[in-house]
């Protein structure tokens, strides 16, 4: 567990997964009806640079998972674990398809002397990119992909802090539209689904959170980090891609900002967040 002095996003670990060439034929989509389709090389240089980014900028020490070619959606390793303190759970994602995603993540987090705590429960569903940590508690989505038995196994795991549920409509995961974007903060998307999400978690909260609404649900999904000589960085989508949200984004005082081209990965429902599992690794 985090001890309480923990500074949030404070991180030194990063595990991400290469692309699988499989990725733009087969990886899942939500709305099949304006297939568009994903132009690998540029798909391979925007997920270089996210990893560049973390590795080079900030610093941070990469495990590079290789990809496998029966596993289109393994790029998206968030979803495969939640990790918190010096605990890991390894997910058991929705979507059939994905769940022998979770292998190499369980392996790597082994390696890294994590606490791996593994789900039986085979009616229970976890993608992690329904698991959003606050820092103070954490808000479990309700989605196509997570169900309440995944919930109860999350709140069953991290004791120490409350866990409460969210019912997420229009989207497929929680994250898609909420995330943080600093201690205290919550970036949100402006749609009704997102602005629903965010009235359940304020309701249930016994928190209180500053928040950060962003005219484009997808903008919402951004990386905050802490970093030491840095301190507050924030990766968030290009004002080529959401230029009413960068502006929002280019208010905050005292960040570093590293806006990040997603246009390919978005048209299989990834995001910013989906790509990194964030570790703080004390040696
Ligand atoms: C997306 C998986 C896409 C599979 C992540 C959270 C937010 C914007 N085709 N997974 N974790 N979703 O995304």
């Amino acid at each position: 567990m985090t001890s309480s002095g923990a500074v949030f996003g404070r991180y030194n670990v990063a595990i991400v997964r290469d692309l699988a060439d499989s990725l733009g034929e087969q990886a899942l989509r939500m709305s099949k009806e304006e297939e568009q389709s994903v132009d690998m090389e540029k798909a391979r240089q925007e997920h270089k640079f996210y990893t560049d980014t973390l590795r080079y900028q900030l610093g941070l020490e990469l495990k590079e998972l290789p990809a496998v070619a029966s596993l289109p959606d393994c790029v998206f390793v968030e979803d495969t674990a939640v990790v918190c303190g010096d605990t890991a759970l390894v997910t058991r994602p929705g979507a059939p398809s994905r769940r022998p995603e979770v292998e190499a993540t369980k392996k790597i987090l082994k390696e890294l002397n994590f606490n791996i705590v593994e789900i039986k429960d085979e009616t229970a569903t976890l993608d992690g990119g329904d698991v959003l940590f606050t820092g103070k508690e954490f808000f479990v989505g309700l989605s196509k992909r997570t169900n309440q038995q995944g919930a109860q196994i999350v709140a069953d795991v991290f004791k120490d802090y409350a866990v409460s549920t969210v019912e997420v409509t229009g989207t497929l995961h929680l994250k898609t539209y909420c995330t943080m974007a600093g201690p205290g903060l919550i970036a949100i998307g402006s749609s009704p689904h997102a602005q629903n999400a965010l009235k359940q978690m304020q309701e249930m909260s016994e928190h209180s959170y500053n928040k950060l609404t962003l005219l484009d649900d997808e903008a919402a999904n951004c990386v905050y980090l802490n970093i030491p000589e840095k301190g507050h960085v924030l990766l968030h989508r290009t004002a080529k891609e959401f230029p009413a949200s960068a502006k929002e984004f280019e208010k905050l005082k005292d960040y570093t900002l590293i806006p990040v081209t997603n246009t390919e990965l978005a048209k299989v429902d990834g995001g910013l967040t989906c790509c990194s599992i964030l570790l703080n690794k004390c040696t």
